[in-house]
């Protein structure tokens, strides 16, 4: 865990005290709390999550709630996994993986990504003005200029120097472990139980050219199925998508599990499956439609934010190892 992380994560639960960590811990453990609407998004972007919140208590649907909720964290520069300020790929290039999904299992998504600032709404017009679901690259980027994006470098000179640094040894590998990730998965349901949820990403740091991980991919990075919950995943892309992550969650939540057993059920089947994972951070976030949340990862360090009546507030999440 950066320190900036712990020094947030400390200053927002001391400020906010049990009130609504008293509800989070009740929700993980099955009990019901007044707990519609939610919003929650991986680790402890509260900019984000209040961004959200507000969106849903003027009335706005959960769908405008997680789009605006995660352009936060897109525009902000000191958030290095996602959006403006992402650390770029091997070959320095900054790309952009984003989905969106709503309460009636529309989605959309653009991955590889270049040179727009808020891959997420380019998501949402695929979803909402293209007979497809996903876009790539090159025709993403066209597809974005066409609808009135701009181009806009995106590597900033804190990400560059990361690069530079990266260079002098060049392992030529991404990397993602318990240090250096923040991408944003958002799960928003509003006081009717409509859920929505949106997850974007400038993916590993360092990664091949052209590489395209969990976050743009419909039931890896992210799923949403109203009659039973959503979930996100964050970590390496590649552990995530061998075992469909989201939607094996949300699966398991059908078929009667907790959103907490669920996500840690899910992590087991990375851990009993996949070598290596000891070297590797995977989590699960996932709230079902009443609004109980689950949260597990393989590491500790993976925290929550969570805005309910009451608050805003950064949750610890538990972890296998
Ligand atoms: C990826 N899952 O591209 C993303 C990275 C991530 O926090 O979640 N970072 O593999």
């Amino acid at each position: 865990m950066t320190n900036r992380r712990k020094f947030i994560t400390q200053a927002v639960l001391g400020g906010l005290g049990l009130s609504i960590g008293q509800a989070a811990k009740g929700a993980t453990n099955g009990q019901s709390v007044t707990a519609l609407p939610t919003v929650i998004s991986t680790w402890n972007n509260l900019p984000a999550n209040k961004k959200a919140w507000k969106v849903i208590k003027k009335g706005g649907s959960a769908l405008d709630a997680v789009e605006q909720g995660v352009r936060v964290a897109e525009a902000d520069p000191d958030d290095m996994s996602v959006g403006y300020g992402g650390r770029p790929d091997r070959d320095g290039k900054v790309t952009l993986d984003a989905c969106i999904m709503d309460q009636e299992g529309n989605c959309g998504s653009v991955c590889f990504l270049q040179d727009i600032k808020h891959p997420i709404s380019v998501a949402r017009l695929v979803m909402e003005k293209t007979p497809h679901v996903m876009l790539a690259g090159e025709g993403a980027l066209q597809f974005a200029l066409e609808n009135g994006f701009h181009r806009e470098n995106l590597l900033t000179d804190k990400a560059a120097k990361s690069w530079e640094e990266w260079k002098q040894e060049s392992h030529y590998q991404p990397v993602i472990n318990i240090e250096n990730h923040d991408t944003i998965g958002m799960l928003a349901i509003d006081k009717d139980g409509k859920l929505s949820g949106a997850c974007t990403t400038s993916g590993a740091a360092f990664k091949l050219h052209g590489r395209v991980g969990d976050s743009p991919i419909v039931g890896a990075g992210l799923f949403v199925d109203n009659e039973v919950g959503a979930a996100v995943a964050t970590g390496l892309g590649e552990a995530v998508v061998k075992t469909a992550g989201s939607f094996l969650v949300v699966e398991l939540m059908r078929q009667g599990r907790s959103p907490q057993a669920a996500c840690e059920e899910a992590i087991r089947r990375i851990t009993s499956k996949q070598k290596g994972y000891q070297d590797f951070q995977v989590a699960f976030l996932a709230v079902n439609r009443e609004g109980i949340i689950g949260a597990h990862a393989i590491h500790k360090g993976f925290m929550y934010a969570l805005s309910r009546e009451g608050g805003h507030e950064v949750v610890q999440a538990s972890s296998s190892l």
